[in-house]
């Protein structure tokens, strides 16, 4: 028995922590955290340390598979099922044309390797489809879009430089990691250390709200209210940062008339708060001095994330929660290209976010910033007519299981000609496909960390607190006797079957793009050396990527030292605090009534086991099915036990779950993830698979009129005790 330990990073989830990998006779038997980091300081999660049942299991796809005509799959080398599909793809393209062609790219997409985001523009531009779907417009789309809305300052905001107090909303780093990288204890710890405040707002009082100095417990999708409330408080009592509100911003006589209503007493009454903590909270967030707020998924899910996102770009912004000339950049991002990274104390103005580009056929929905609304993705395949999808390529997600509407989702991956799913087990979407394409795991791959790096672009709240970059190359082998392939490889592969050629652009892909920067061609007749690759991927980063590589370990960059560039001389850009669109959606706050006969609110939260879906429902991870977290009080109001099975059911559809008692859920809600359950009409056992709340959410209902993003939390249930068969 031969035993080695390398260094590597963690890509379960998007935190990519640094650990040390015990590998014995070539196989992952060990993960753990790497004490010698000097930011995650040996940081790991249940879910880094139980991955090592991924490269084990004997549910792992080694082999790709087909369907036969029975509907069974069969064993298929992975470069026949290339063959077969690259054909009928062509077939399609020729018959239907490119925009019947339609790619989705799921969290692990994004994860494992920097290079699948290019890749996949690279792809469908080759194809010449424009209908590339992420998860990200059913994420936070808000953020991007209401960057639009309010503009953007250019040069960070004050989220991880030692604030005085950070306001969260609906997010709860402390499971799901998102917020500061790195040990989420660590920044609170010393958040408190230095005096400084937190608030949260949340429904439940969840692992960070139980941290907090302050805590509101709302009804559900009342953030805008309450925020609104809260810039009212700052705006009547003139708590304000004057100087930069008179330099730097538009909008705020107008904003202050739309947040008049927005009384105390107005905002208790609705939100069913006490009227006195909006005061507490706006008094303290804006007396701070330096500070952050910052939304999680939860509010961007009430189908009005954009302007949740535009009113917090208002009050940091009210605030001057943003670094000024001569501060120093204390994460100065190292493997983003320099050239993109925000440095200049002004404000970038309004933009255009939505409205652009591709027009979906349905809703009035078009290309945004936060990309393609994958609300429309069923309704593209399902909708007859030019442009209709017939063929889909996913890679690294599950739409079956993650788009909300899974009812029609399921209907519309049925209906297609082709679809291929690259996956690492039988994922419900792996169920449907025509191919299954079995990918490689994480440690078997070299990865960066340039997507966490990113993270500070995308949004304020979220990254790291330091410059720090991160390099690791393969460390095992696929299992002997696998034919197991790469996100981007099978890309690439399939393009050259397809006799396409391939441009790729550095960095993200769309997600960052380098203005002028050139794609590499790549070499179509061979498999592109993975070096080279990765060298490109990182071309113009702030550090040169051969010399984050010399550090096994990853390393700190802090030299050179970034300072923010005083203003252009006569730029005038202004930051908007009163966008018509956005003060006219808050004036319909006040009157938005919700439909009778749905006593309870569902809301979404995160399980500590598990990312989204359930990989391999192993007893380590205890997540085999996922609970509904129950109030006792209404436990005992529904005459119904913890543990017993429940029927939760929407105006779309009804699921069944066990019912848990938890006294942290606001009364009234049922707090339950996504993502688990089998497919619709398949007899489940919800004590083994959970079961699936996308299937309760409408595609087309309420939904967030610019991302097309539907209501994914507090959705409008009613529960009652499951069926005597279901139970
Ligand atoms: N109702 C409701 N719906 C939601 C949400 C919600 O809160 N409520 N959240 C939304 C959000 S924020 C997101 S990001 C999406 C997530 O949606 P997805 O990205 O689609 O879901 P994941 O579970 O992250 O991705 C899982 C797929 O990747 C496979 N996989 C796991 N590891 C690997 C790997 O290393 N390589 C490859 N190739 N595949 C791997 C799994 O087997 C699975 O099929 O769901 C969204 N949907
Ligand atoms: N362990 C684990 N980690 C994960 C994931 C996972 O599945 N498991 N998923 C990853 C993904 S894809 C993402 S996008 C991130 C998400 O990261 P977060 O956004 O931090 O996710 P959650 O932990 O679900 O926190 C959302 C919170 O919103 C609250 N909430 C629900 N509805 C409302 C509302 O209307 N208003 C307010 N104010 N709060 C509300 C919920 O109670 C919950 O506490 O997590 C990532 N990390
Ligand atoms: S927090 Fe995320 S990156 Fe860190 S060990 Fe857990 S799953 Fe891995
Ligand atoms: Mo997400």
């Amino acid at each position: 028995m031969t035993t080695r330990t390398s260094p590597s990073i963690c890509r379960v989830c998007m935190n990519f922590c640094p650990v040390e990998v015990e590998v014995t006779d070539g196989v992952v038997a060990r993960v753990s955290g790497d004490r010698s980091n000097p930011i995650y300081r040996g940081y790991t999660c249940v879910k880094g340390r139980t991955q090592t049942t991924r490269y084990t299991s004997p549910s792992r796809l080694l082999h790709s598979l087909v369907r036969r005509a029975d509907g069974t799959f069969a064993p298929i080398p992975t470069d026949e099922a290339i063959g077969a599909i690259a054909e009928k793809l062509t077939g399609i393209v020729d018959r239907f044309g490119p925009r019947s062609v339609a790619l989705f790219g799921g969290t692990y997409m994004a994860m494992d390797s920097p290079v699948n985001l290019s890749m996949i523009d690279a792809f469908m531009t080759a194809v010449g489809s424009p209908l590339t779907f992420t998860t990200s417009t059913i994420d936070q789309p808000g953020k991007p879009l209401a960057k639009g809305f309010h503009g953007a300052w250019m040069a960070p905001s004050q989220a991880f430089d030692d604030p005085d107090v950070a306001l969260l909303v609906g997010n709860n780093p402390f499971v799901s990691h998102q917020g500061r990288n790195g040990a989420p204890a660590d920044f609170f710890r010393g958040l408190a250390a230095r005096g400084g405040r937190l608030i949260v707002i949340d429904p439940r009082r969840t692992e960070t709200a139980k941290r907090a100095d302050l805590h509101l417990q709302p009804r559900p999708g009342e953030d805008a209210t309450l925020l609104a409330g809260m810039l009212r408080v700052i705006l009547t009592e003139g708590l304000s940062d004057a100087e930069f509100v008179a330099e730097n911003v538009t909008g705020a006589d107008a904003l202050r008339a739309a947040v008049e209503p927005f009384t105390p007493e107005v905002v208790a009454e609705r939100a069913d708060v006490p009227a006195e903590d909006v005061v507490v909270a706006a008094r303290i967030f804006a007396l701070a001095g330096r500070g952050y707020a910052a939304a999680g998924t939860g509010p961007n899910m009430s189908a009005k994330g954009t302007l949740v996102e535009y009113l917090l770009l208002c009050l940091d912004t009210l605030c001057g929660h943003w670094m000024r000339a001569g501060d120093r950049v204390r994460n100065a991002l190292s493997l983003v290209p320099a050239a993109i990274q925000p440095d200049t104390a002004q404000a970038l103005p309004p933009f255009p976010a939505y409205g652009f580009g591709e027009q979906l056929r349905v809703r009035g929905l078009t290309m945004t910033a936060a990309g393609l609304p994958t609300a429309a993705m069923a309704d593209e395949i399902l909708l007859p007519g030019e442009g209709q999808v017939r063929a889909v390529v996913s890679v690294g997600g599950n739409p079956a299981a993650c788009v909300p509407d899974q009812l029609k989702m399921v209907e519309a991956l049925r209906s297609l000609d082709l679809l291929v799913q690259v996956d690492i087990q039988m994922s419900p979407t792996a169920a449907l496909a025509d191919y299954v394409i079995a990918s490689t795991l994480p440690f078997e791959m070299p990865g960066t960390n340039l997507m966490v790096d990113f993270l500070p672009l995308y949004a304020n709240g979220v990254g790291l607190s330091e410059s720090w970059a991160h390099y690791t190359p393969a460390i095992v082998d696929p299992p002997d006797g696998s034919d197991v392939i790469e996100q981007w490889r099978f890309l690439h592969r399939l393009a050259g079957r397809m006799g396409l050629q391939l441009g790729l652009y550095p960095a993200l892909g769309e997600v960052i793009h380098i203005e002028g920067s050139e794609p590499l061609q790549l070499d179509m007749t061979r498999d592109p050396d993975v070096d080279e690759l990765f060298e490109h991927i990182h071309t113009g980063s702030r550090i040169p990527f051969s010399e984050i590589r010399r550090h096994p370990r990853g390393a700190l960059f802090p030299d050179p030292p970034v300072h923010v560039r005083p203003r252009d001389p006569g730029w005038e850009g202004r930051l908007d605090v009163g966008n018509p669109i956005m003060l006219t959606d808050l004036r319909d706050e006040l009157t938005a009534a919700e439909p009778d006969g749905y006593p309870f609110r569902l809301i979404s939260r995160r399980l500590t086991h598990v990312m989204n879906a359930p990989t391999f429902a192993v007893p380590e991870t205890r997540a085999r099915h996922n609970p509904a977290f129950l109030h006792p009080a209404d436990l005992a109001g529904l005459g119904v036990e913890a543990g017993d099975v429940v029927e939760i059911r929407s105006d779309r559809a009804a699921i069944v779950a066990v019912a848990e008692a938890d006294d942290t859920v606001r009364p009234g809600t049922v707090s339950i993830a996504h993502a688990f359950g089998g497919l619709p009409g398949e007899e489940e056992d919800v004590r083994e698979l959970g079961s699936n709340t996308g299937r309760l959410v409408a595609d087309d209902g309420v939904h967030d009129r610019f991302s097309g993003q539907p209501r994914m939390s507090n959705i409008p249930v009613r529960i009652t005790p499951a069926p005597a068969e279901r139970r």
